[in-house]
């Protein structure tokens, strides 16, 4: 693998969660691919899980890790090429990721939709500056559209609670939020379950549509509790509306994950990529019960990250 910023850099979805599954019974027998190699991971937004998780795979895997939070701590990047830099912004992003590339042999790097424009943000501008000119691999860690490392540790998730013999049925739940969200997350979400083995319905309110791209051949409903009925996966997500971009339609809070809601499932499992607003997204009822999977599905951010990391180093 050389980049890592969707699931078609994937070339075996399966190996890619064996060798994850390996990793978590056995963390360090890949040590020796990294060492005397670097890792850089940039944030240009806050994060708990990645940021650690990815430290923690890099590292396993023998890497030193350097982490940067641009937001406070980095210049201001420009990021449009030709323009006259008399303002706010002191670096562009062409030098910036040209000599973080001097120093890192893989750099991860988080930057999430500006919300200027669809076409700006579906175009990941900034991702694909930075695979450009930094001249080393480079990882995904959520871009403005996709946030695979999270939709591989949800398929490991997956894989390590279906049940035996029966195909499972998975359904994306849009759930309200107070702040505009990213389609990231659930982006991603949709367009790896598509490439496996599972029954896929969306569904979310009205005009929640995600782009055509990555809801391929799931199925999309407006009604949440036709879709929950016999669900063995309930994962829920708030994404503000793609078409017109960037909005936020509704805060029905009858589409909050209720205990209700989650009797509707065939003992459905919980999941969310976290950080989640309790009572607002799903119940204190449903989070704190043993249908809820949040934290296994956190964990297993160390594996998806160690498993991309050991793949890139393999190359
Ligand atoms: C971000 C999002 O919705 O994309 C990050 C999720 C991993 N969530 C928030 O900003 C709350
Ligand atoms: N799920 C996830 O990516 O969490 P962070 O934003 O805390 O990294």
């Amino acid at each position: 693998m050389k980049h890592f910023t969707s699931v078609k850099d994937v070339e075996n979805i399966d190996k890619l969660v064996q060798d994850a599954l390996e990793l978590k019974s056995d963390p360090l027998k890949y040590q020796h691919l990294g060492t005397g190699k670097t890792m850089g991971i940039i944030f240009l937004n806050p994060s708990l899980r990645t940021r650690l998780s990815t430290q923690k795979a890099a590292r396993n895997l023998g890497m030193d890790v350097m982490v940067m939070n641009f937001t406070g701590e980095g210049w201001n990047l420009e990021t449009q090429d030709g323009v006259i830099m008399d303002g706010g912004s002191q670096e562009h992003i062409k030098e910036a990721a040209a000599v973080i590339g001097q120093y890192c042999d893989v750099i991860g790097i988080r930057s999430f939709p500006s919300f200027e424009s669809r076409e700006e943000d579906y175009n990941e501008k900034i991702l694909n500056d930075f695979i450009k000119y930094a001249g080393c691999p480079v990882v995904s860690l959520e871009s403005a559209t996709l946030h695979p490392l999270q939709s591989l540790a949800d398929i490991i998730t997956i894989e390590e609670l279906k049940k035996e013999g029966k195909k499972p049925k998975v359904v994306l739940s849009w759930a309200p939020h107070p702040r505009r969200l990213p389609q990231a997350v659930a982006n991603s979400f949709a367009q790896w379950m598509n490439e496996v083995d599972v029954d896929l319905v969306i569904t979310h309110p009205e005009g929640y549509d995600l782009s055509p791209e990555f809801v391929g051949h799931a199925e999309v409903t407006n009604n949440q509790d036709e879709a929950l009925k016999d669900a063995d996966f309930v994962y829920v997500k708030n994404w503000s509306t793609y078409e017109p971009y960037g909005e936020i339609k509704s805060q029905d809070a009858s589409w909050q994950i209720t205990k209700e809601k989650m009797d509707l499932t065939n003992d459905g499992k919980f999941m969310h990529c976290l950080p989640v607003r309790r009572n607002v997204i799903v119940s204190d009822e449903v989070l704190d019960s043993d249908s809820s999977v949040v934290i296994q599905e956190a964990g297993n951010r160390e594996w998806s990250a160690s498993a991309v990391l050991k793949q890139i180093l393999e190359q």
